[in-house]
């Protein structure tokens, strides 16, 4: 399809969503039938699917969410967490439109399967704003936008910091903690950090694994390698916070220390993190911030009275490198 049609495709596609949002709006000061959370009053009701809790940031997400809606009289939120199964989002999201919330968000534990129920959402008028995770779909309009971080930047960022941390002359074999298998956040870190170290022939990654964004999966990972190439690795690149925690565990317990022998490179900023940097266990975090409850609110309301709002509201994040940087940050960390 050419970018022109493309074009005004998202644009009516913006402007339906507007004008339904702010119909059902004006329809939900009408009656309520059952179940229906049309008719209440000037609230916006909103369908959140969470992925589950598999992580430090994840919690932090979902906090942030609940404290800002949840708090907010003009919202209602009603919340899922899919123990980290699509199977369990779709069911969710179905449930939202047979409530016929006037929105939903969802965070998609993986990029792909989700036409199907979006044509449903997009049927039945209801948008959908995705957090923190992309989908892959053919037809844009079945979402109107995505709130969340560059993933691809987070990892390019993870391997310039490592590089400038090792130097570009030295022969660093690097092993890998993948998210979780199809997950935007995992592909797009994965092929940041290796678009950033293809220049340079002395970074090589020897392993690469999914530990699927949690603590334990990322330790016994790490054991695995350890056990393979333990003497022969320089560093250990982390797709997220909890898996480099327990990798780091790991490490200590083969008898080698992490942040010096091996150095960890991990993305999420959570306190844990900034605490085993200031430890000499940790080297580099690249943040990526969970607290979206206020751009979800805000894209919420915007879209309610009229407003367009953006198709990618990107989150601000910084990169910490070395103790300084960690106990001067660590005070003023909210997750
Ligand atoms: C990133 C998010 C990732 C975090 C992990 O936006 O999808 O999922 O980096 C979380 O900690 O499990």
């Amino acid at each position: 399809m050419g970018k022109t049609k493309k074009g005004w495709m998202l644009l009516f596609a913006s402007l339906m969503t507007i004008f339904l949002l702010a119909g059902c709006n004006s329809e939900s000061s009408g009656s309520s039938s059952d179940g229906d959370s049309k008719g209440k009053g000037d609230k916006i009701v909103v369908g959140f699917s969470q992925i589950g809790a598999e992580s430090g940031w994840r919690t932090a997400e979902t906090d942030s969410i609940k404290d800002t809606l949840g708090n907010d009289p003009q919202f209602e939120l009603k919340f899922s967490d899919a123990q980290q199964k699509q199977e369990n989002q779709i069911k969710a999201l179905r449930s939202f439109i047979a409530q016929k919330v006037d929105l939903i968000a969802l965070a998609p534990v993986v990029e792909s399967g989700w036409e199907t129920v979006l044509k449903e959402a997009k049927n039945a008028d209801i948008p959908v704003i995705l957090l923190d995770r992309g989908i892959n779909v053919k037809d844009e309009t079945l979402y109107t936008s995505f709130i969340g971080s560059d993933f691809i930047t987070e990892g390019e960022n993870a391997a310039k910091e490592l590089i400038n941390l090792m130097g570009k002359d030295s022969k660093v074999n690097i092993v890998e903690l993948q998210g979780t298998v199809g997950a935007s956040a995992a592909n797009d870190r994965m092929a940041g950090f290796a678009k950033e170290i293809k220049g340079n022939a002395n970074y090589k990654i020897i392993k690469s694994q999914t530990g699927d964004f949690t603590r334990t999966k990322g330790k016994e990972v790490m054991e695995a390698f350890l056990k393979s190439d333990g003497d022969n690795i320089d560093a250990v690149y982390a797709h997220n916070d909890d898996m480099a925690l327990g990798a780091i565990q790991a490490i200590e317990e083969y008898g080698l220390k992490p942040g010096e022998d091996i150095k960890v490179v991990s993305v999420d900023g959570i306190k844990d993190i900034f605490k085993a940097v200031i430890a000499g266990k940790a080297n580099i975090i690249i943040e990526c911030n969970p607290l979206l409850g206020p751009q979800l609110a805000q894209a919420a309301k915007d879209l309610k009275a009229g407003k367009e709002i953006e198709r990618w509201i990107k989150t601000d994040e910084e990169v910490f490198v070395g103790k300084e940087a960690a106990e001067k940050a660590l005070s003023s960390r909210q997750y």
